[in-house]
């Protein structure tokens, strides 16, 4: 289905990465752009598709082994969930975890408010104190969590969306945030065979399809945009170098459009990156954890081995040869 070509305030900042994204020499638009609330609602969507195995291999493996998890950590911990928390997989942890409060911090503040009430609704005697605020900086979290263990949570692989200097960036300020002795649960997708990710990427329904083009018809609609969206393809490329699954908006013709009144034409063949997924290998993990001061306590993996969770722990700063 094609998004509604309503006309909505446009972000200043969502008109200033397209115009420099579209006009760079090597053109990129940055993945976050993807999620308006069509974008989100097709990304769910994504997640239900029988290619898509991120979701419900991550969610089995908490179901299985977050008694395991529970074990590991002390009592009374207060979970600082990464995002809105708006998934099946909080409520699996939190049932483990038996926390003394849940703290779910994202941007956006809607999101935010409905999910914490639906959370705090399955979870009534639970203290909830959502946090609307950016998570790739520093948080200062509320006093009545200052003097709890922290546990922070980041599932899903949305590490892999981020270049690895940019999730570096994130995991260290996740440490700084949750502090000293805290420890983070952090879901990971593994290398695997190219067709698979490929499938996962680019699903015989078109629902990943429609995701990606959306963000065509979001910047139409947003940005006074007359792109003509026929004229582009979506692509899903592993780039082997990289270790990650790419998304392109590829050009089937040559294509002239305007966006907020600036002209840009591209040629058959080009392609637009909108979203990078990258996969990690057991090492790989581990070595992204340690360059931001997280030390690896436990992964667990599936049977084929194609996600992780992994408990780490914030390293105390020490002296290296
Ligand atoms: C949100 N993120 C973890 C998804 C992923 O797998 O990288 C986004 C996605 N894009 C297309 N399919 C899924």
């Amino acid at each position: 289905m094609d998004a509604p070509t309503t006309l909505v305030a446009a972000d200043p900042a969502f008109r200033a990465d397209v115009l420099a994204g579209l006009a760079a020499p090597i053109r990129a638009v940055p993945a976050r752009w993807l999620y308006d609330r069509r974008g989100s609602e097709l990304f769910e969507e994504i997640t239900r598709l029988p290619e898509y195995y991120p979701t419900r291999t991550e969610k089995a493996l908490l179901e299985r082994y977050s008694g395991e998890l529970a074990s590991l950590l002390g009592t009374g911990e207060a979970v600082v969930e990464f995002g809105s928390g708006s998934s099946a997989k909080t409520p699996i942890l939190l049932r483990a975890v038996r926390p003394s409060a849940y703290v779910p911090i994202d941007i956006s503040g809607d999101f935010l408010r409905e999910s914490a009430e639906a959370l705090q609704a399955e979870f009534p005697s639970l203290a909830v104190y959502p946090v609307e605020a950016d998570f790739m900086r520093r948080i200062e979290l509320p006093a009545a969590v200052a003097a709890a263990p922290k546990l922070g949570f980041f599932p899903g692989s949305t590490i892999g969306n981020l270049v690895a200097r940019t999730a570096v960036d994130l995991l260290r300020a996740m440490k700084e945030t949750l502090g000293e002795g805290s420890r983070l649960v952090i879901g990971m997708d593994r290398i695997k065979d190219i067709e698979i990710l490929e499938r996962a990427y680019d699903d015989a329904a078109g629902v990943t399809a429609r995701f990606n083009l959306n963000l065509l018809h979001r910047i139409n609609a947003e940005l006074d945009g007359n792109i003509d969206v026929a004229a582009f393809r979506h692509r899903a490329i592993w780039n082997d170098e990289m270790s990650r699954i790419e998304m392109h908006l590829e050009a089937v013709r040559d294509v002239e459009f305007t966006v907020a009144g600036v002209g840009f034409a591209m040629m058959l063949s080009e392609t637009t990156p909108t979203e990078n997924s990258h996969k990690y290998g057991h090492r790989d993990s581990r070595l992204l954890l340690r360059a931001a001061g997280w030390g690896v306590v436990r992964e667990w993996t599936d049977e084929k081995q194609w996600f992780s969770i992994i408990l780490a722990e914030a390293e105390p700063p020490r002296f290296a040869p």
